[in-house]
């Protein structure tokens, strides 16, 4: 009987229960965005490699993290068994949840009418709840000058969206209903309210999702990731600030 040539080690892709074995690199640093991306790997038991990602030294602007992540934003990540066993890279932690919902058929219904629910909390997650409170952060603990209105106009609308939140609560157990990649999407930012200046009484059935979410280990595990990470950057210090504001476009 003829021998068969063994293939080489490079085009050798393993079957696909090696293949899936291999780790995602997981760009990362711990804030809610990283979060996000931390807790669905840990749901999903997806083996990863994090890669810190220290935005606060400029790590971010390193063109090896840009060519991954073109917006200088973490998270992001590289999946080496991407679509077609080819390793494919994403940016945006809303794209990368529903990637990594795809790919694993968790937490991201396949019914459409489920789908779009999950769809819909996910986008407001990302065009509202995330923009408002970070840029509520930004003035309330960050700003050179203390702008009142702007502190007021931001903080008056992560109030009016955890209304929104607290509503949809009243009759859903989770944000679509089934526990998501939306619930994932909005954990980090609503376990921050009292740096946000809001008063989480004020809104029992948020609170009630609050504590369901983060009581769940992979939640616990996900936004533990790192922390230690973070301890010695003083947000503070004047060469922090210089590399996360003002930035303009790059020229280079
Ligand atoms: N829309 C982006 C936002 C990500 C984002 O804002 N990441 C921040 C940390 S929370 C970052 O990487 N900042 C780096 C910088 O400002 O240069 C996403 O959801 O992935």
């Amino acid at each position: 009987m003829a021998r068969r040539k063994p293939k080489p080690a490079s085009k050798n892709k393993g079957t696909a229960k090696q293949r899936a074995a291999k780790p995602i690199a997981l760009y990362y640093w711990p804030t809610p965005n990283g979060f996000k991306i931390s807790i669905m790997l840990e749901e999903c038991k997806l083996a990863y490699a994090m890669i810190p990602v220290n935005i606060s030294a400029g790590e971010q602007f390193k063109p090896d993290f840009l060519k991954v992540s073109p917006n200088n934003r973490m998270p992001a990540i590289v999946d080496p068994d991407g679509p077609g066993g080819r390793p494919i890279s994403l940016f945006e932690s809303g794209a990368i949840l529903q990637y990594l919902g795809r790919k694993t058929g968790k937490f991201y219904p396949v019914d459409e009418r489920a789908r779009v629910k999950v769809d819909q909390w996910l986008f407001w997650q990302m065009g509202g709840l995330g923009p408002m409170a970070g840029q509520l952060n930004h003035f309330k603990h960050y700003a050179r000058e203390t702008l009142p209105y702007a502190i007021k106009r931001y903080e008056d609308e992560v109030n009016r969206l955890y209304g929104v939140m607290n509503q949809q609560l009243a009759e859903n157990e989770f944000l679509a209903g089934k526990y998501s990649i939306a619930d994932m999407a909005c954990v980090g930012w609503v376990n921050l309210w009292r740096r946000q200046g809001q008063d989480i009484e004020e809104f029992p059935n948020l609170k009630r999702w609050l504590e369901a979410v983060k009581a769940r280990p992979a939640v616990e595990r996900g936004m533990a990731l790192g922390l230690e990470l973070r301890k010695s950057v003083d947000m503070k210090d004047p060469k922090v600030q210089a590399v996360l504001f003002g930035q303009r476009a790059r020229k280079d």
